[in-house]
């Protein structure tokens, strides 16, 4: 396969309601999207970088910028392309994993496509369906929280992460095992937003039954999360400190976590994905599939890879009106509290054109030939 250019798309899609997160409020979602070309297929990529470095040191015009400077150039050189060499193509330039999975997640959609293999076959599926959990913001007030929970359990959620930050964090969970009971399966997530001097108030989540508490401390303070898995009875959980499968492996060795959150936009794509997959499997250490508020087309090949055996647990995998009115795929439906794992070719599912154009900002291709 042969590299012929990649048309970047900058698209805006408004949240059905604002997603409050310890890091900030987010109205609509700002994200690229990429459309790769080759001699054989096009397919869709997707980056998950948000339009502010909040989450990660990532950010879309960041992305953008290293993409047309470097990452597609690079690319467009290599003859005999396929997805299994976009990373040692990409090896030289240091970091930028969301630019670096999207690429990659359009050249595999792309070469799929020309050989009509299904994403979920090709990673290693052995689900067609995937139990979905949902992620719930921080909200102004409790009511409020137990109205958005009520509604999701309603829509057939079967887990439910609750953002949390200090100043709500005991009070929500609190409430809301109160108000559902001790059979939701019920964890919450931090976003980084405590020291290791929370360590006594973080204990007393204990007395909550939660699956998990994800991410508590910065991204780089493995060490810190081990102590605190010392101190703590709930599961640490890792996401923004898991960026490859050797982070991985560090962190299980250390006992910073006890389970992972794999995001295949962080960790630079699905195939590195499918290996951070494989090394917990094989250390017993339970994972899930996180979101970045994909659109159709990243929601897609999640749902591959969350079909993969070690995927035990639900994840953030939600059904496109969680997040948006109109989604520029035919829409993800949850039903009994799961989604299909796509079967056509590649990603298995396309952009629907009014819909994207309707969200559509800039378009810009990438010329190879450009200098
Ligand atoms: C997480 N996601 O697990 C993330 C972080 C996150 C579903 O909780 C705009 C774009 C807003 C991406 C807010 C979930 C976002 C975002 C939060 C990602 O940590
Ligand atoms: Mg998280």
């Amino acid at each position: 396969m042969k590299l012929t250019g990649v048309e970047l798309r900058h698209i805006e899609m408004p949240l059905v309601a604002p997603f409050r997160t310890s890091f900030g409020t987010s109205t609509s979602r700002t994200a690229l999207l990429l459309r790769v070309v080759t001699d054989e297929a096009e397919g869709w990529g997707e980056c998950v970088a948000m339009a502010d470095p909040l989450y990660s040191s990532e950010y879309v015009a960041g992305c953008a910028d290293v993409l047309r400077r470097f990452l597609v150039p690079a690319l467009t050189r290599a003859d005999r392309l396929d997805a299994n060499a976009v990373a040692s193509v990409l090896a030289p330039f240091h970091g930028h994993r969301m630019a670096k999975a999207a690429l990659e997640m359009g050249v595999l959609d792309a070469e799929l496509r020309a050989e009509g293999r299904p994403l979920a076959r090709e990673l290693g599926a052995v689900r067609n369906r995937v139990a979905c959990g949902v992620s719930v913001g921080i909200m102004d007030s409790v009511p409020e929280l137990l109205d958005s929970v009520a509604g999701y359990l309603d829509a057939g959620y079967v887990r439910v992460k609750l953002k949390i930050e200090p100043g709500w964090d005991l009070e929500p969970v609190r409430a809301v095992r109160e108000r559902f009971g001790d059979d939701v399966a019920l964890q919450v997530d931090a976003n980084t937003a405590y020291t290791l001097a929370d360590a006594h108030h973080l204990a007393r989540l204990d007395a909550y039954d939660l699956l998990l508490i994800e991410q508590p401390l910065p991204e780089d303070d493995l060490l810190g999360h081990a102590r605190l898995a010392r101190e703590i009875r709930t599961p640490v959980c890792l996401d923004e400190s898991i960026t490859s499968a050797r982070a991985a492996v560090d962190a299980i060795g250390l006992g910073a976590c006890a389970i992972v959150n794999i995001k295949p936009g962080r960790v630079g794509g699905y195939l590195e994905a499918r290996r951070i997959h494989d090394v917990c499997l094989a250390h017993k250490v339970p994972v899930w599939c996180g979101g970045m508020l994909e659109t159709g087309l990243g929601r897609a090949a999640n749902l591959a890879l969350a079909a993969l055996p070690g995927f035990t647990l639900p994840g953030d995998t939600s059904g496109s009106d969680r997040y948006y009115r109109t989604d520029i795929t035919e829409p993800f439906i949850v039903s009994d509290g799961h989604l299909s794992v796509p079967t056509g070719p590649g990603i298995g599912v396309e952009p629907l054109a009014a819909e994207l154009d309707a969200v559509t900002r800039h378009i810009e291709w990438i010329d190879p030939a450009a200098p």
